[in-house]
């Protein structure tokens, strides 16, 4: 019995795809805003709908590359403001409450992106059908399945953009705000062009104390990896939510 149900769809550690997956992804994109950073060229949602579902149908789950995602990214290719980029780790809400009235642009507000966001996908060789039981869990079963290797690839391409002050919102409650195992540790820090300027903010939980600091050994070593590149660094620590979003 182990055996059967190991060889099977439920054999994977994470959550199956979502329900309805190529009906959700073909509804945010038909209402995705009509604005000028969100796409470059024309967008056709039937063929980027195509696209992302031939990145990984049929396929091993395991066996994720950023190639097998070309085809969508070029079909979607985001011209964001390059000076409006804000990044988080384990703080995607409070980070988009933080750009939204201030014009500010997270990875979630770009279309490929927002297609995307909170969703969970995966395939299964030879079928042509999602895998709604089970998805490969990062730690678990594998680091190259589809969903990270696709956060990773827009991740890098955002981070890459960025110009002028990047700013990124982390979470003063962790005991290491920064995580260099995190996309933003592994993928959008290495990745910020020489002489912009990344602002840190440790936003605290309500209710909870603050944990870690700018002079704590994470926020060091986040500082260690932007000096080799050159990126200059602003940190402010012991922020409330509050008085994060400005209101006091
Ligand atoms: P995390 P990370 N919807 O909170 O630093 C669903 O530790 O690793 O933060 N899942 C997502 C989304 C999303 N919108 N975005 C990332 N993920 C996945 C992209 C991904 O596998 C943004 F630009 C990630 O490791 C942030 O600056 C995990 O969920 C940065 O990556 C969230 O883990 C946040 O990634």
């Amino acid at each position: 019995i182990y055996k059967w149900y190991r060889s099977g769809l439920n054999r994977w550690h994470g959550l199956g795809s979502t329900a309805d997956f190529q009906k959700i992804i073909q509804e945010r994109c038909d209402n995705y805003p009509q604005q000028i950073w969100s796409y470059s060229r024309s967008r056709n949602c039937q063929e980027i709908k195509q696209a992302f579902m031939s990145a990984f149908i049929s396929k091993d789950p395991c066996k994720a590359t950023k190639e097998d995602y070309r085809r969508l990214i070029d079909l979607a290719d985001p011209t964001v403001p390059c000076n409006k980029i804000v990044l988080w780790s384990k703080t995607k809400e409070l980070a988009r409450e933080y750009a939204k009235p201030r014009g500010l642009v997270t990875l979630e507000d770009t279309l490929l992106g927002s297609l995307a966001d909170d969703l969970h996908w995966c395939g299964e060789p030879g079928s042509p059908d999602l895998n709604t039981w089970s998805c490969p869990d990062w730690k678990k079963d594998c680091r190259t399945n589809y969903l990270t290797v696709f956060w990773e690839v827009l991740s890098k391409r955002f981070a890459e953009s960025a110009c002028g002050t990047v700013q990124v919102v982390l979470d003063g409650s962790l005991e290491n705000a920064f995580n260099e195992m995190s996309i933003f540790g592994r993928v959008e820090a290495p990745n910020l062009k020489p002489m912009v300027t990344l602002q840190a903010w440790l936003v605290h939980d309500p209710g909870k104390p603050p944990r870690d600091s700018c002079s704590g050994s994470s926020i060091t070593k986040l500082k260690s990896i932007l000096s080799e590149r050159n990126v200059r660094f602003i940190c402010r620590d012991n922020l409330s939510r509050d008085e994060f979003l400005g209101r006091f």
